[in-house]
């Protein structure tokens, strides 16, 4: 089916010379993040807050009460989560990491402790860290290796979390936490049946379970296509059923609710709701904003609806797999299944020639912009960073370039133009070079890092 809506406003693009590309990407240390947005063609790097919002949630935005305390909007966007989510309490945050500092590193983890969850991903981890806690990757084995066709790559490994049990003590562990259609693995969904026994788990042990349900709603959307008796049910009825185990969560509203700015903490206790109102109110804004405005407000509250729809979804969800088996048929290595936001280039088999310890994805990106104006993002070791103690380069499994679909915002002619790109590339990957670290920052490195070419 086409797309579920028409296209009112535009917004000019334009592709710079390749001598121009090279230039840019040069002054950009070699970086897709260093580069200027109007440097790029087509714009890969990230779904977050960089969704096409609809008339809508325009015209909610027009009616949104900007009042500093007590304010209409606040109400609306409470109402909106517990509808969408269930979730009784809510802390309005201005983004997801403020509601993972609050949550995580404020309220949950202290020094010694161990989280675990289905995937590391860059901010989780650091506000984990930075509160004196390791996160445990308790992901399947099968979602470190990209050419597995595991339907729900996202799922916990059971065994893993009674291992850590029984390895650091129960009491080491403050919460459970499961990311839905896990970012690093390539967005790869949970199953239902795993979050049923993942919440039997947590009350054997006495423990709270927190979903990361930035990108909940696609993964609701592959329960329903992939999991027995989930195929009658709306995506809604199912994300319902979902949240219902857990105890909590952290939002980034810039993915699935599709607005380019907001966050929360849905939680059903009323005393943890207590605690993290109250650091929201020290660290982000007062508890009716929490670092939106009124009309960022309204924006989240019809998106959360808007983005649970199953023709939507249908749509988003197909034009990921349209740009990803446009890839796989050409033969170009990719992580499979396709994912709900993006498509993942397997950075080690497309450049074998290039040793983990020169960046490939990092290379692979670089030279995908200046090859076609399209920019991705590194999701390898650049991202991974340094082990906390040695300092050395942490290598994972997963080398990653990742072409990320903003929401409502291409066509299927810019999915063509970014696969031919690809597959010419992939062509000619031989004559790409590895890279070399110039500059890192301490944490979060790929945001800001410079690069290099290698010898
Ligand atoms: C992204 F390169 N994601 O995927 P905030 N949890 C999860 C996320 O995907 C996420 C956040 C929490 C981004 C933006 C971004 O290493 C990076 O609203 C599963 O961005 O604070 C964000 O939500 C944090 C890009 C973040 C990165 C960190 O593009």
């Amino acid at each position: 089916m086409p797309e579920p809506y028409r296209i009112k406003v535009v917004e000019p693009i334009q592709l710079l010379t390749r001598k121009g590309r090279e230039n840019k990407i040069r002054e950009a240390g070699y970086n897709t993040f260093n580069l200027k947005s109007a440097d790029v063609y087509i714009d890969l790097l990230t779904d977050s807050g960089t969704g096409a919002m609809s008339t809508l949630q325009w015209a909610a935005m027009m009616l949104a009460d900007e009042a500093y305390s007590g304010r209409e909007s606040c109400l609306r966007f409470k109402k909106a989560v517990q509808e969408v989510m269930g979730y009784n309490y809510v802390v309005l945050t201005n983004q997801g990491r403020a509601a993972e500092h609050i949550l995580y590193g404020k309220t949950l983890v202290r020094p010694g402790d161990y989280v675990p969850r289905n995937m590391y991903f860059t901010t989780s981890k650091f506000h984990i860290e930075a509160a004196g806690g390791t996160l445990v990757d308790v992901i399947i084995d099968e979602a470190h290796d990209p050419q597995n066709n595991h339907p729900f790559k996202g799922n916990v490994d059971l065994k893993k979390l009674h291992d850590l049990v029984d390895r650091a003590g129960v009491d080491k562990i403050p919460f459970i936490n499961v990311e839905m259609n896990v970012n690093m693995a390539g967005g790869q969904p949970v199953s239902m049946e795993n979050l049923r026994r993942i919440r039997e788990f947590a009350d054997k042990n006495g423990k709270i379970v927190i979903f990361d349900v930035c990108r909940a709603m696609e993964n609701a959307f592959f329960i329903k296509e992939r999991e027995l008796g989930y195929s009658e049910k709306s995506c809604a009825q199912i994300l319902l059923e979902m949240c219902s185990y857990s105890d909590g969560c952290i939002m980034s509203a810039k993915k699935d609710a599709i607005v380019n700015m907001g966050g929360f903490i849905g939680l059903n206790d009323p005393a943890l709701f207590e605690k993290c109102e109250n650091l929201g109110i020290e660290y982000v804004g007062s508890k009716d904003y929490g670092g939106m405005s009124g009309r960022d407000m309204e924006a989240v509250a019809a998106g959360l609806r808007e983005g649970i729809d199953d023709k939507y979804l249908a749509s988003r969800i197909g034009q990921v797999r349209y740009l990803g088996e446009s890839l796989s048929k050409a033969g170009v290595p990719i992580v499979k299944p396709i994912g709900g936001h993006a498509v993942y280039l397997d950075a080690k088999k497309f450049l074998s020639h290039i040793p983990q310890s020169q960046f490939p994805a990092e290379a692979l990106a670089a030279t995908l912009y200046v090859d076609s104006g399209v920019r991705s993002m590194e999701r390898g070791a650049v991202s991974a960073g340094r082990n906390k103690q040695t300092g050395e380069n942490i290598y994972p499994k997963l080398e990653l370039v990742r072409l990320t679909i903003p929401r409502r915002v291409y066509t299927n002619s810019h999915m063509d133009y970014v696969a031919e790109s690809i597959i010419s590339l992939y062509k000619h990957r031989d004559d790409v070079k590895g890279l070399k670290i110039i500059y890192e920052p301490k944490d979060l490195r790929f945001f800001k890092a410079r690069f290099e070419p290698a010898e």
